[in-house]
């Protein structure tokens, strides 16, 4: 497993659970100073994610691209793959193409999170879901093409009515019957939702393509109760190998946070069996 912390260039998204905020060169530099390998990038879209000044940056801090967080396109733009204009449902597929082409010239995956909207209105929870399968089918048949995955996140209740469990991720998943989307497990998200992490990770384990690192109080882990150790050594045990990236807030301050998630991230990975 490789550690990664988020980078957010949006604004509209400054008090967000990110660590880093408003420069990338600047971000990347505090990352690979604290020891991280990768950051993952909340950008205001794909025009923000020039393939060779990016390429360039992360190359220049030793740091991989973990992943690329769309939820601009819903803070920003209010762009829905759920809406119920379908002008806006649209415009959200093209916000999300361009971002995956943009992942692609990176060499990352793009994270569907909030932009899966939720039901209201006259949108049924049937009929929202239809429409996600197919925009999720369509996206990751083109992250396919560019040899990545589509990461289809749950979000708690008070974020969407849509995709809130693992189960419920999977159920998405299985809908589309494409292989080229996984689940992004979000860890405080689950501890809201599912009722025992340890069988919801075994149940997600084999479409498992990213994991948000954060602690029950979406802080750092070891700054809530998470029982961090036994977690990442269940990660482990179950075949995942991806990053662990740390979407939480900058408490007490940056610095802080990037400190505590690297300790914690050597703590639970030192000395695991091969
Ligand atoms: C939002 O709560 C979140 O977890 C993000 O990763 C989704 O855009
Ligand atoms: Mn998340």
């Amino acid at each position: 497993m490789r550690s990664a912390i988020t980078v957010c260039l949006v604004s509209e998204a400054a008090a967000g659970p990110f660590v880093f905020h408003g420069d990338l060169d600047q971000g990347c530099h505090q990352a690979a100073s604290l020891g991280f390998d990768g950051v993952e990038i909340f950008a205001p879209g794909p025009e923000a994610l020039p393939a060779d000044p990016v390429a360039a940056i992360l190359r220049r801090h030793g740091l991989g691209l973990a992943a690329l967080g769309s939820g601009a396109g819903w803070i920003r733009h209010k762009l829905s793959l759920t809406s119920a204009d379908a002008t806006v449902r649209a415009a959200a597929r093209r916000f999300l193409r361009e971002m995956i082409l943009a992942g692609g010239r990176l060499g990352a995956p793009v994270i569907l999170g909030s932009m899966q909207g939720r039901a209201e209105g006259d949108v049924s929870r049937e009929q929202a879901l239809a429409w996600l399968a197919d925009a999720v089918g369509e996206l990751s048949d083109l992250a396919g093409e560019l040899g990545q995955y589509f990461l289809v996140e749950p979000l708690n209740r008070y974020e969407t009515n849509l995709l809130r469990t693992v189960d419920e991720g999977l159920e998405l998943l299985a809908m589309t019957g494409r292989k080229n989307a996984r689940l992004l497990a979000d860890l405080f998200h689950m501890n809201i939702e599912e009722s025992d992490w340890a069988d919801s990770i075994s149940r997600a384990a084999p479409l498992l393509g990213h994991v948000h690192f954060a602690d029950s109080n979406r802080r750092a882990m070891g700054m809530g109760h998470t029982d961090y150790k036994r977690l990442v050594a269940h990660l482990h045990s179950s075949g995942y190998e991806g990053y662990l990236s740390a979407e939480i807030f900058p408490l007490p301050n940056p610095q802080e946070a990037g400190r505590q998630t690297l300790a914690a991230f050597r703590e639970a990975t030192r000395g695991l069996p091969e």
